[in-house]
């Protein structure tokens, strides 16, 4: 990946085993060009690759976690070369990695910035927080999963609510939907997205992994499959010195050492 120095539209950090990308477009509400994309994807896979992170988080400002794709750079866009350069469809590899992604929206998670939120493992929203798809707006269409996973989230009928008529909803609203995991307070927001990270962080990384893709598996498989494929990673994972240290740290009163293996 290029040398986390070299970034320019986002901001990185390490804290013990939490690894934080922070969106830093000021001046554009953090909307999503490709740059941002490039980005932030390269520093996601590369704490991924990072055996010392256990968890990764995303955010942005206390303003805006993003307004969205920059309508700046889609303006001028035509088909077929929106579609050969393939725009934005890297943003789907942030769903593919192995180490737990929280994302924390403070402000505004509007289209694209909702879609990518909505990539993460756990999201949390400070109080401020706003989320909608008003793609609608510009004569557009949600296109980075926005149709996909806010329906899944939310069901069909808030879903269908927010991208038929572009309204936002507050961080009340979506919780109580279930597009956020949890709501935190707007003081100290990033102080308690990092506890929730640290504590990710602390589990063993061959369970968390597992973990999140037997959730994601949810929404690919039937309910049969899915709670069969669940059964055999349960039962693999007693092949994991995790799973012996795990339980013998519980018998014994002490805190385990986690391997990774
Ligand atoms: N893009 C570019 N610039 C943006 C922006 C955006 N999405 N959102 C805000 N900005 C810029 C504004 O233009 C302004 O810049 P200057 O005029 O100062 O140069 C600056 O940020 C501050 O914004 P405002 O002055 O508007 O700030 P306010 O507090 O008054 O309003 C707002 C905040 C968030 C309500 C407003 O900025 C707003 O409505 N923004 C646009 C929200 C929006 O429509 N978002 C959806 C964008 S469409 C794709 C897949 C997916 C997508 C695209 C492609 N492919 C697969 C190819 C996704 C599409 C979208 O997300």
């Amino acid at each position: 990946m290029a040398p986390m120095s070299s970034f320019e539209t986002i901001q990185t950090s390490v804290e013990g085993a939490v690894a934080t990308i922070t969106i830093d477009r000021p001046k554009a509400l953090n909307a999503l060009n490709s740059q941002v994309l490039e980005e932030v994807v390269a520093a996601a896979e590369g704490f991924d690759a990072d055996e010392n992170i256990g968890a990764i988080v995303l955010t942005g400002s206390e303003k805006a976690f993003a307004a969205g794709a920059d309508i700046k750079e889609m303006q001028t866009k035509s088909y077929p070369g929106i579609r050969m350069e393939r725009m934005f469809e890297d943003w789907e590899r942030l769903a593919k990695l192995e180490t737990p992604l929280i994302t924390a929206v403070s402000g505004y998670a509007l289209g694209g910035g909702c879609e990518v939120a909505m990539l993460g493992d756990i999201l949390l929203a400070s109080e401020s927080a706003k989320f909608g798809q008003p793609e609608i707006t510009l004569g557009i269409i949600p296109g980075m999963g926005g149709t996909q996973r806010l329906t899944r989230a939310v069901g069909k009928y808030k879903a269908m609510d927010l991208i038929l008529t572009g309204r936002t909803m507050d961080a009340e609203e979506a919780e109580r939907s279930g597009l956020v995991s949890r709501v935190l307070p707007v003081e100290g927001f990033q102080k308690e997205v990092a506890k929730v990270a640290q504590k990710v962080a602390g589990m063993s990384q061959v369970a968390t992994a597992a973990a999140t893709k037997m959730v994601d598996a949810a929404y690919e498989t039937t309910l049969t499959q899915g709670v069969a494929t669940e059964r055999d990673t349960f039962w693999a994972l007693f092949a994991t010195e995790d799973q012996s240290e795990g339980m013998d740290a519980f018998v014994n009163k002490r805190k385990p050492e986690w391997k990774n293996s």
